[in-house]
């Protein structure tokens, strides 16, 4: 009988791990539906359906080094939250070891960053532009993520993807700071390889972190998020910019499921993800 409380396949100790993972179940700050805390849990229990060999890499997860260190505490005030992920992370990205993230909401993705060399680029893939200053009072909300990672690495190395939707303030401040973002129709119209290219063209890095908000896919695919939002990318286009960037990336996190908002196939879909990320980061 697996155990469920360890990531499937997770077989390697830290120090032989390639890539390291970590579950944050934080959800203090959300603002529509709660319950990402449970995000982790349910992420890990789901990786246990699958076949360790993965038929279109020729490959099997076994064969991969990677490890499981757990959930971090169940940290306070964002600010303290923050800073917790950022501890937690620093010895994985020290020993040059790539985290991946389990989330928890998308609050937690700049305690990664920070904990990563400036001089990286950072894709989101996510249904809103998380651009405000603050939030509810809140600098550290998860309405907040790309903002704060943009005063980490500066605004011109991060681009989301999949938007469809922001507030008027968000907007006139991302035309003000010249943020550069991609929309979900862009997607639709153009292809996810497109929209991929143009961002990497526009952030102009080699080092490349992703943090995938769930809420970027359709909600008819993964409704069990904290502010599900119509017209969403399809879970294949996910796929496809985890294996586009594969080499490049020093890191990645899956936030925002919340897994009693449906009959679980958020959590299967992102524990597919996070193994997707896992072997073609491992090809590094
Ligand atoms: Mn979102």
């Amino acid at each position: 009988m697996p155990s469920y409380l360890q990531f499937a396949d997770a077989n390697a100790s830290f120090d032989e791990a390639k890539i390291v993972i970590f579950g944050v179940p934080y959800d203090r700050t959300t603002s529509f539906r709660a319950g990402t805390r449970h995000g982790p849990a349910a992420i890990r229990e789901a990786s246990w359906n699958f076949e360790t060999y993965m038929l279109e890499h020729g490959r099997d997860l076994q064969d991969v080094k990677f490890h499981d260190l757990g959930n971090t505490e169940n940290f306070g005030p964002p600010l303290e939250m923050v800073d917790g992920v950022y501890r937690f992370a620093l010895p994985i990205t020290r020993a040059d070891k790539i985290p991946l993230i389990l989330g928890g909401e998308h609050s937690i993705t700049p305690g990664v960053v920070a904990s990563l060399p400036r001089d990286i680029g950072v894709i989101g893939l996510d249904a809103h532009l998380d651009f405000r200053d603050s939030y509810l009072n809140e600098k550290h909300s998860h309405a907040c993520s790309q903002r704060r990672i943009s005063d980490l690495i500066g605004v011109e190395h991060v681009v989301y993807m999949g938007i469809r939707s922001e507030s008027k303030d968000e907007a006139a401040d991302a035309k003000k700071l010249k943020l550069r973002s991609i929309r979900a129709s862009f997607i639709e119209e153009n292809g996810i390889e497109a929209a991929t290219e143009l961002a990497l063209g526009a952030i102009l890095r080699k080092k490349i972190y992703l943090t995938v908000d769930m809420d970027c896919i359709d909600p008819a695919y993964a409704p069990g998020v904290g502010t599900p939002e119509p017209f969403g990318i399809k879970p294949s286009d996910v796929k496809q910019v985890i294996n586009m960037l594969g080499p490049k990336l020093v890191g990645i996190d899956i936030n925002e499921v919340a897994p009693q908002w449906d009959g679980g196939q958020t959590a299967l879909l992102a524990a597919r993800l996070a193994r997707e990320a896992i072997m073609v980061m491992s090809k590094k």
